[in-house]
């Protein structure tokens, strides 16, 4: 789109004035139809102002999660570097899941402002109020097994909690295996799907839901945000740009072997290691410590008989 060409070039140039001769030279059009895109952009919420003598000039951009914005000097070395941006989807999952299945590299991210049919595991629903979230999956293709994918739920949760953390402030915990709470309440679900057969994955998918200015009345119990932890909006598309790079890493640390120095610190972060807790699984329901996670992200429960269980999916309660 000819409006990307232009913020582009507003962007090399920021805080100078571009005449609009210069930008018709450019682009090749008239001046009228300059004024025009310039129009479009204002409508989405760029602010630019126009001076006769100077030109235009970019004040500042809308906080929306855009393609662009997103992808803008982000330097990572995978994820993020292409992205995807909708204002409404059905679920970034699926629609991540068709881009890899026709080919898509490694890396590449789907995000979208609101997802009307948003999900959890098992068929659960993730409620995701427009424009004040961020939804996004991203494509992975690992060259592992696939008893190794949970490991990547677990890198994760890591680069969530470490960037919400620096980020805000806020004490953000791993709670296994794929929330993120803050003073107990949820604020990030993560969903990791898999294509591939007993000996290969062909692709993963990534999804991540953070809620980050939402109002609790829009979220379900037990849920919050971090704008009402914090107690004041957080810029989202700066959140979400860190977050990008916080997974840049971990996943290109995981790739190259290092999941022991991921689960020493991911286990920094864990909520439920050394505590009483309770497992549910497909109507099961274990009671147990909580003493480690291992190598493919099984939760090593000791249970009362003094055995140990080794859990590899389950809704977990925080017993007292
Ligand atoms: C999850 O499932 O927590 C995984 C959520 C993953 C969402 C992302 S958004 C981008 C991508 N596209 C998708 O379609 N999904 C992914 P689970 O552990 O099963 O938790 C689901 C439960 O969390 C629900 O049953 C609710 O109780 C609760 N929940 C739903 N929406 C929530 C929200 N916005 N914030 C906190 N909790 C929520």
């Amino acid at each position: 789109m000819l409006e990307d060409k232009i913020l582009e070039f507003f962007k090399r140039y920021q805080d100078k004035y571009i005449s609009g001769e210069d930008l018709s030279k450019t682009f090749n059009i008239s001046r009228s139809a300059i004024w025009k895109h310039i129009e479009k952009l204002r409508e989405e919420g760029y602010d630019i102002i126009a001076s006769p003598h100077l030109g235009y000039r970019l004040l500042s951009v809308p906080e929306r999660l855009t393609k662009i914005e997103l992808e803008w000097q982000l330097s990572t070395k995978k994820i993020g570097r292409t992205v995807y941006s909708y204002k409404e989807l059905g679920s970034t999952n699926d629609t991540a899941y068709n881009l890899a299945m026709s080919g898509e590299k490694e890396g590449a991210v789907v995000i979208a402002e609101h997802q009307t049919k948003g999900r959890g595991r098992l068929g659960r629903k993730w409620i995701s109020p427009s424009g004040k979230g961020a939804y996004f999956s991203i494509i992975l293709r690992p060259l592992l097994l696939p008893n190794q994918v949970p490991v990547i739920t677990l890198l994760a949760s890591l680069a969530v909690a470490k960037t919400i953390r620096e980020h805000t402030g806020l004490p953000a915990f791993i709670k296994w295996p794929n929330d993120i709470v803050i003073n107990s309440r949820k604020v990030c679900g993560i969903l990791t799907e898999m294509n591939g057969e007993m000996d290969r994955i062909n692709f993963v998918i990534l999804g991540i839901g953070v809620n980050i200015n939402t109002k609790k009345e829009l979220l379900p119990e037990g849920a919050t945000s971090l704008a009402e932890e914090r107690g004041s909006l957080i810029n989202r598309l700066e959140f979400v740009r860190s977050l990008f790079r916080k997974l840049d890493i971990y996943y290109s640390d995981f790739c190259n072997g290092k999941i022991k120095d991921i689960l020493k610190e991911y286990k920094r972060y864990s909520i439920i290691l050394d505590k009483h807790v309770e497992v549910n699984y497909h109507n099961k329901t274990l009671f147990g410590y909580a003493i480690d996670i291992d190598e493919e992200g099984a939760l090593i429960l000791r249970a009362p008989s003094g055995l140990n269980e080794r859990i590899l999916a389950g809704d977990v309660v925080m017993l007292r």
